[in-house]
C-alpha cells in the first residue's frame, strides 16, 4: 500500500521494507550508497575544484565542465551548523510539507509516488530564467541514516509515463544532489541542542537538459546555491528552536 503524506515523520532510522520491494530500491540504494560516500570525501588537493563561494563555516567548490556547450558544473558545499541534528536536517529537506518554506527557485511541486516513509518521486517546476526556456525535474528523494550519526537526503532523475519530458512548456533538467549531515558532541556528554554540531555536505550536479546561456547559468549558481544553503540552515534552526532534539 502506498505510504500517505502523513505518515512521512521524522526520517526512520533503519530503511522501510516498502522501499526494499519497489522497482527502483536498486537503483536507489547504489547512487545513494555512492553519493553519500562521495559527500564526505574533502575537495582539498583535488585539481579542478575551485572555491567560489565563502562565509563564515560555508565553503563552496565547483568544477567547470561543459558538454555540448551545456554547463554541468558539479557543486560541492561544505556547512556546520551548531544547535541541530543530521536527522533534524535531512528531516526539513526530504519532508515536502516545508519545502515551499525554504526554496526560493521552485514554482511548483507534486508527489508523483509515495513510495515509503522514506521515499518519495517528486514533479517540480522552478522559476524561468531568462532568456532560457523554463525547467522541469522529476527526481526519487530518499532519506536515510547512516554510521556515524548520520543522515542524508539523495535526489535523482527518473522517468515516468504520466510525466513525460519536453511536452508542455517545460524542458526537463536532470539533477543528482545529496546533503549529507553528521552530527557530533564531545565525548562524554550527553547530546543536547548547546553541544551538538553537525556538518553537512551538499552536492548537486545540474544538467540543464537543453540549450541555457552558460554565462547566465553559472551567474544564476553562484547566487542562488549560497543563498539556499544559508537560508536552508537558518530555516531549520529556526524550526528546531524550543522543540525536543532527536538525535
Ligand atoms: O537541492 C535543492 N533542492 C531539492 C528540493 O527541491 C532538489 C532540487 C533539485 C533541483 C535543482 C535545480 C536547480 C536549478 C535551479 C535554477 C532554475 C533552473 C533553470 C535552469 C535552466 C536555465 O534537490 C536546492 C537547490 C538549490 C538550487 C539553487
Amino acid at each position: 500500500a502506498e505510504v500517505t503524506r502523513d505518515e512521512v515523520e521524522l526520517p526512520p532510522p533503519a530503511i522501510d521494507n516498502r522501499l526494499t520491494v519497489h522497482s527502483l530500491w536498486p537503483e536507489i540504494d547504489r547512487i545513494s550508497t555512492e553519493q553519500i560516500q562521495a559527500a564526505f570525501e574533502g575537495v582539498g588537493g583535488q585539481i579542478g575544484w575551485q572555491l567560489f563561494a565563502e562565509e563564515g563555516d560555508m565553503r563552496m567548490y565547483r568544477r567547470e565542465m561543459e558538454i555540448d556547450g551545456m554547463v554541468m558544473d558539479p557543486l560541492k558545499a561544505m556547512h556546520k551548523v551548531h544547535g541541530v541534528s543530521a536527522r533534524e536536517m535531512c528531516h526539513y529537506f526530504f519532508n515536502p510539507r516545508y519545502r515551499y518554506e525554504w526554496e526560493t527557485t521552485l514554482e511548483t511541486m507534486n508527489i508523483v509516488e509515495a513510495i515509503s516513509t522514506d521515499a518519495l518521486v517528486f514533479h517540480q517546476t522552478f522559476k524561468r530564467i531568462w532568456p532560457a526556456s523554463q525547467r522541469d525535474a522529476l527526481f526519487w528523494s530518499h532519506v536515510r541514516a547512516a554510521p556515524h550519526h548520520t543522515y542524508a537526503v539523495t535526489n535523482h532523475s527518473t522517468t515516468n509515463a504520466d510525466y513525460p519530458s519536453n511536452s508542455g512548456a517545460c524542458i526537463r533538467l536532470f539533477v543528482t544532489v545529496c546533503l549529507a549531515c553528521r552530527t557530533a558532541w564531545p565525548a562524554g556528554e550527553a547530546p543536547s541542542r548547546d553541544n551538538i554540531t553537525t556538518s553537512i555536505a551538499y552536492c548537486s550536479t545540474v544538467n540543464p537538459g537543453g540549450w541555457a546561456p552558460a554565462g547566465v547559468l553559472r551567474a544564476v549558481y553562484k547566487r542562488e546555491y549560497p543563498k539556499f544553503l544559508k537560508r536552508f540552515t537558518n530555516y531549520v534552526v529556526e524550526q528546531c528552536r524550543d522543540k525536543p532534539l532527536v538525535i
